[in-house]
This record gives C-alpha cells, sequence and structure tokens, in this order.
C-alpha cells in the first residue's frame, strides 16, 4: 500500500529537518521578520475563500521545501489518492475510509467492492430531505396529533460531538421554532435535564448510533423509551411517532421497537468521528434545513477537492499538517491550542479534539512497531476572547511551547456597536503579542522597577497561524470542518499509523461491563482486580443507596 522505503526517522527529509531545526531554534520571530519584510504577505495561502497567515511560524523558506521533501519521502499524493478511491486504508478493521463519499456529487462514481456507493448516499440524503420537511412543516404528528416541538439526539463521541457542534455553530440558521437538545453522558443527569421541561407528546427523539450496542447510548435510548411511553399514558405505539435510528444496525434497530422504515442508514467505510455529514447529521439537517445541510455538503466537496487536486505546496492542509508536524516532532511540542474568536464555534474544540486525538493518539506503525517519534499532540482551547482571561498567560509566559490556530470571521454573527471590531482586534493582537513579546529594555524604557522587569518581559516567539474567512455560514463551516479532517489524514500518513481505528477505548469499556456486575451483583461479588479497584468497588457498594 505505501512506498515509504524507510523508517520516518530515517528518512533523508527527517535527518535534514533535524539539522535544520537545529538552526532555526535559535532565530526569533523578530529576526525572521525583519530579515524577510514581505513575510507576512507572502507566506499566507488563501483558497476557497479562507485566508491562511502562516507567517508566524518558526519556519523559512527552506523549512517549507524540507518538509515538503518529507511529505513525498512519506509517500503522501499516493496516499491521499488511496484514501479518495476507497482503498482499505483503515487497516487494523479492514475498512475502506469514505467519508469524502458523504459529500460526493452525484454524478461522481465512487466503488466499494465493485459498487458505486454514490446512488446509496444520495439515497439517504434524499430520505433525511423528506423527513426533515415533514417534521419542519409540521405534517409529522406525534401520538396525541400535536406537531413536534422538541428533538432530543441522542448519541455519543462521533454520535454527539459533529452534531451538537454543528447545531451551536449554525444556530443563527436553525429553525428557532423548534427546540434542540443533545443527551450523550450515561450520567442520568444529562437525560434528565434534558427532558424535565419537555412535553413527550411534543417531542421526537433521534437515536444515533452507527453499531446501535454503545452502552451510554442504549441506556439513554431506553430511559427516553420509558420517560415518552410513561408520560403518554402508557402507549407503546408512541414509540413508532416519536423515535426514529440513524445506524448501520438495523436489526438491533427493529429489536429496539424503532421501525426501520424510520431508520437512515449509514456504512461501516464512515467512522464515526468523521460521520456529522451522514445521516448521523440528520438533528443538523433538521434544524437548518435541508437546503442550507445541502450548502454544509458542498463546502466539505470543496475542501475535499483541494485537498485532494492541490499541489502539496498550494494544499492548505498540507501545509498546516506538515507545519504541525514540525512542532511535535522537532520542537517536542505537546499541544496545540484552536482558538475561534466566534462564539458560535464554541463546541469546536471540543469536536476537534475527539478528531485529532481519536484518530492520531496511536504508537503502533502500520507495519506493527512501536513508533520511535511523537505522535498526536494534545488539542484544545476555548473561543476567544474567554481564554485570554484564563490560560492565555500560560501560552504567553509559560515554559510549554504552544503553537495556536486562531479563527477569525469577517462579518459579525450579531452586529452589535462595537463588540466585533473589539472581538478581531483582539484576534489579531494575540497573534503578534505571541511572535514578538516584549524585551527587557521596551519593559524598562516604560519607567518599570528593576525587579519588576523579569516578570513583565515577554520573550515571543510563540508560533501561531490565523485562519480568516468572510462569514460563517454553513457553507463555510463544511470548509472549515474538511481542513481539520485532511490536515489529521496528513499527520497520520506522515506518522505510518491508522488514523481510522480507535482500540484504545476498548479496553475502559470492557472492564467496566464487568464491574457493573460486580457492583449490582445481590450477592457479595469475588473481587479479583488490584487492591485499588478492589476498594474502590467494594466502597461504592457498601454506601450507594
Ligand atoms: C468515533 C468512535 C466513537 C463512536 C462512539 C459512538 O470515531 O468510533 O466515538 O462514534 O463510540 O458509537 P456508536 O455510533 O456506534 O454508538
Amino acid at each position: 500500500m505505501t512506498n515509504q522505503p524507510l523508517p520516518l526517522a530515517q528518512l533523508p527529509s527527517w535527518k535534514s529537518l533535524e539539522s535544520h531545526v537545529t538552526k532555526l531554534k535559535s532565530l526569533h520571530l523578530r529576526e525572521l521578520f525583519a530579515d524577510d519584510p514581505v513575510r507576512g504577505k507572502e507566506m499566507t495561502l488563501e483558497t476557497l475563500g479562507i485566508y491562511l497567515d502562516y507567517s508566524k511560524n518558526r519556519i523559512q523558506r527552506e523549512t517549507l521545501a524540507l518538509l515538503f521533501d518529507l511529505a513525498r519521502q512519506c509517500d503522501l499524493p499516493n496516499k491521499i489518492a488511496a484514501m479518495f478511491r476507497g482503498d482499505r486504508i483503515n487497516i487494523t478493521e479492514d475498512r475502506p475510509v469514505l467519508h469524502t463519499a458523504l459529500r460526493a456529487k452525484r454524478e461522481q462514481s465512487i466503488l466499494v467492492e465493485g459498487a458505486n456507493v454514490v446512488p446509496d448516499v444520495h439515497a439517504v440524503l434524499e430520505k433525511m430531505r423528506s423527513f426533515c420537511e415533514k417534521i419542519r412543516s409540521g405534517e409529522w404528528k406525534g401520538q396525541t396529533g400535536k406537531r413536534i416541538r422538541n428533538i432530543v439526539n441522542i448519541g455519543i463521541g462521533g454520535s454527539d460531538l459533529g452534531p451538537v457542534m454543528a447545531y451551536e455553530a449554525l444556530r443563527k440558521y436553525t429553525d428557532r421554532s423548534l427546540n434542540f437538545r443533545f443527551v450523550s453522558n450515561v450520567d442520568g443527569t444529562d437525560f434528565s435535564e434534558c427532558v424535565h421541561d419537555l412535553d413527550p407528546s411534543e417531542t421526537l427523539f433521534i437515536v444515533a448510533s452507527k453499531t446501535f450496542t454503545t452502552l451510554e447510548t442504549m441506556t439513554n435510548a431506553q430511559s427516553a423509551r420509558s420517560w415518552l411511553v410513561e408520560g403518554l399514558g402508557g402507549q407503546e405505539s408512541a414509540v413508532a411517532k416519536h423515535f426514529v435510528a440513524v445506524s448501520t444496525n438495523a436489526s438491533k434497530v427493529s429489536a429496539f421497537g424503532i421501525d426501520t422504515d424510520n431508520m437512515f442508514g449509514f456504512w461501516d467505510w464512515v467512522g464515526g468521528r468523521y460521520s456529522m455529514i451522514s445521516a448521523i447529521g440528520l438533528s443538523t439537517m433538521l434544524a437548518i434545513g435541508p437546503t442550507e445541510f445541502e450548502s454544509l455538503l458542498d463546502g466539505f466537496h470543496e475542501m475535499d477537492e483541494h485537498f485532494r487536486t492541490s499541489e502539496l505546496e498550494q494544499n492548505m492542509p498540507v501545509l498546516m499538517g506538515l507545519i504541525s508536524i514540525l512542532y511535535v516532532n522537532f520542537f517536542d511540542v505537546q499541544s496545540i491550542a484552536v482558538l475561534p474568536y466566534e462564539q458560535y464555534l464554541k463546541r469546536f474544540p471540543a469536536y476537534l479534539q475527539q478528531l485529532t486525538m481519536e484518530s492520531n493518539g496511536k504508537s503502533t506503525t502500520l507495519e506493527g512497531q512501536r513508533v520511535d517519534y511523537k505522535t498526536s499532540p494534545v488539542y484544545w482551547g476555548e473561543p476567544g476572547t474567554n481564554g485570554q482571561h484564563s490560560f492565555y498567560q500560560l501560552i504567553h509566559q509559560g515554559t510549554a511551547l504552544i503553537p495556536c490556530d486562531f479563527i477569525a470571521f469577517v462579518e459579525p454573527g450579531n452586529p452589535l456597536g462595537r463588540h466585533h471590531d473589539i472581538l478581531i482586534a483582539n484576534a489579531i493582537a494575540q497573534a503578534e503579542a505571541l511572535a514578538f513579546g516584549k524585551t527587557a529594555e521596551q519593559v524598562q524604557s516604560e519607567g518599570t522597577a528593576p525587579w519588576l522587569v523579569p516578570h513583565r518581559v515577554f520573550d515571543g516567539n510563540r508560533p501561531s497561524n490565523t485562519l480568516f474567512m468572510q462569514k460563517l455560514d454553513p457553507c463555510t463551516l463544511g470548509k472549515l470542518i474538511a481542513l481539520y479532517e485532511h490536515i489529521v489524514f496528513v499527520q497520520g500518513a506522515i506518522w505510518n499509523i491508522d488514523s481510522f481505528d480507535q482500540w484504545g477505548v476498548e479496553l475502559g469499556k470492557v472492564l467496566a461491563q464487568k464491574i457493573v456486575g460486580e457492583i449490582e451483583s445481590v450477592s457479595e461479588p469475588l473481587l479479583g482486580h488490584d487492591s485499588s479497584t478492589n476498594t474502590l468497588v467494594d466502597r461504592y457498594r457498601k454506601r450507594k443507596k
């Protein structure tokens, strides 16, 4: 599958980067800008209405050339082609990785085992559209004849984070006569708080689960069913009017009591964290309507095409992915902050946590060897300006180097006096302060007492990207999400790992099942764990009411 001839750390470009970075580390962004006055204009890339300023990174043009060499030596162009073609690149699960087919145009053909999957994708989209129209128009009635006003998505992980993020991001485009809620945690508080003020006769539950076996989702779905049936006078027949499912598992869906006519399918070649634009996006389509959902799909597709067809040097996901590799593998960076200066993107960092860390939090190569280099950093963040009044201190003056992605839009979500100018000024100022800092001389010249000077110095030389777009609308959101999906792909391709499995979540699930049995056992269980686990189980058993 891959033509990569040598282990990563033995590639010539890797070795060249190692020696190049020794020199780079001694350079300050102040010098890089002083030596290259057009840097701030030239180290930018604009595509699909996204302006990327990457000039405030600790790079020279030579660094980029070496990173592109690395990409070629890692066979990145062929790896990209293999994903889009539907090769079984998720090797540990022996599956193609085709979330890009979810946003393919009707006339495209993408073959899985010889069959074109694009017509199936469009058939599901059509079914979703017709259902959404019935709910949004009020044609679909609940058990008592009332129209649906509340929509509750029950799902977790990939079946929750994308829908929640998209709903929040596109709130301005949503039908405000419908009320959307999202339940994910098995903690009963999540479900209880979600429904406490809802009328069951006006509530629709979407049970979103690829496998339809996930413990949290099934537990919440059962509680939802009891709540609904009880609230509607014990009528089991109400389930048909108040529950729909999104899943790949028809038999489990019908065993739950949901008519498979009310099931929206997808396929095992869509990974959970890459599924928000599949039928898992049903709540999104209900909220924004089929036409805006189409724009969202278009945005994803445009970025897919950019990624698939652009030269590496002009390819935004490739560029951003490679710059992140530089920091993680050559500057020992442990985390990257994503900082949207846009309130509607408040759940975007949470969404990215899963996308990035579940994909690339791996330490085994595709050949089954232990990696001898770092893989995924921690991705985290908060919307600006809130973060500035909390953790930015550490980014400015702490001991860790934390590259930042600033995300901003020219047009405000809600024009209000000077708010937006102030917001954007802050985003631009933070990137400037991080890069250039404030020297001891500058601090002294302000008349600061000598003992206080070291505390008030900003070293600077802290890198960032700025992503500037015109307006947060469905199409732009699609481009932005696909950009990060493909950055993750680039990282995984260079690190030579399987970005599309998630074996690391299995062990805890299995142990939890065992411990649930022990906790709920009527007779005293024989506990065979370590002494810490045994004591915790025993303590809970003795104290629970
Ligand atoms: C994502 C993961 C994971 C998954 C959830 C929910 O890539 O596979 O987050 O989405 O575990 O799974 P189900 O959709 O099967 O309930």
